[in-house]
Parts: C-alpha cells; structure tokens; sequence
C-alpha cells in the first residue's frame, strides 16, 4: 500500500511538471544561447553571459535614447522583475540588456541610465561597435542607423535614429540555452512571471 501511494505520488508530480508548456514563441528551441566577446557592463567590468548560469536570463536589446520602443520594454521588464523580486527570486534572475548604440551607450551612460531608472536587476552591456555587431547578428538583430530631419518651429535638425528589429526578448534557462523569446513592444507580462518561475524552479 505504502508502495503503491509513493508511485501515485510520483506519477501525480511528475505529470504536473510535465503540464508546463512554456508560453513564448518555442520556435527553433532550446539552443545554446551564443557567448558575447568583450563587452563590459555599466562598471566597466568584463561581462559574458555565462557569468550568469545558474540564473534565468532576460535578454533584450536596445539604446538608452531610445523614444518609444526600448522604454515600453524596459518598463515591462522591470514590472516582471518587480514581481519576481516580490516572490522572493531576486537572486534567481537577470535581466541583461545589450546596446545597439554603443557610441552614446557608454559604460557611464548606462550607469546613469540604471540608476535613475532604479534597474536593479538589470545590467546593461556595451562595447566596441566590431564585436556589438557580431552580437547582434548572432542574434538576428538589425541595426539601422538614419538621419532624420525633424522640424523644430522654423528651424530642421537633424536627428540620428536607430532602427532594430526585430524587437525580441530571449529567455535563457538557468544552463545557458534559449528556451523561448517574445516578439513584439507588448509583453505579456503574467505569462512570463509564470515562465521564469517555472524555470527558476525547474
Ligand atoms: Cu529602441
């Protein structure tokens, strides 16, 4: 009898976490997720992605001058982190942003940028333009850089825009693979607490 409920116990558990379907676009996952060369965080310091294994990384793309998009992002982002720190899993995730603008993206840009953001649980990468671009193609983003005139009263200027797409958030389980991204400015933001507690939990 006693043989007979621990198998039932088992098999009931082992059901339940086989029910978990992960939400985001499972396309083409898992894979390894593709190592970054030479790039150095908001300090300064020499950051891989590896430096996080062990955690579930949030991997997105973007740049701090960024009017409408990136912020829409990056506000999303920091609402699923908000709630997850609120579980208690702060030391559980990392939300890691890497710039597509690297000759204003500073070290010390993007320190400013975390701190009056107050994006604790993000850390923000850059580097040389050489090795950003290989980083980006790894990961199938296109980076446009245009000027733009925009009409300011009677006088134009000239802004410098950059366009990346697609607008993609990658989630990287605990051991380096992607498992899944999220396409899009709206993230629904349940299913990924529900996502990254899962593979936290995993
Ligand atoms: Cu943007």
């Amino acid at each position: 009898m006693k043989k007979l409920l621990s198998f039932l116990i088992v098999l009931v558990f082992s059901t339940v976490s086989m029910a978990y379907n992960l939400q985001g676009s499972a396309k083409g996952y898992p894979k390894p997720a593709i190592e970054v060369e030479n790039l150095v965080n908001e300090e300064g310091k020499p950051t891989k992605l590896s430096d996080f294994k062990g955690k579930v990384v949030i991997l997105y793309f973007g740049f701090t001058n960024c009017q409408h998009v990136c912020p829409t992002v990056s506000a999303s982002l920091k609402r699923i982190s908000d709630a997850l720190v609120e579980k208690g899993l702060k030391d559980k995730f990392q939300i890691v942003f890497i710039t597509v603008d690297p000759k204003r993206d500073t070290p010390e840009v993007l320190k400013e940028y975390k701190k009056s953001h107050e994006f604790d649980t993000f850390t923000f990468l850059t580097g040389k333009e050489e090795d950003l671009k290989k980083v980006w193609k790894a990961y199938g983003i296109e980076v446009k850089e245009k000027e733009m005139e925009m009409k300011h009263g009677d006088h134009v200027m000239k802004h410098k825009m950059i366009s990346h797409t697609p607008v993609i958030t990658f989630i990287i389980d605990k051991n380096g693979k992607i498992v899944e991204d999220y396409k899009g400015i709206y993230l629904p933001e349940d299913k990924i607490i529900q996502d990254i507690e899962y593979l936290i939990k995993k």
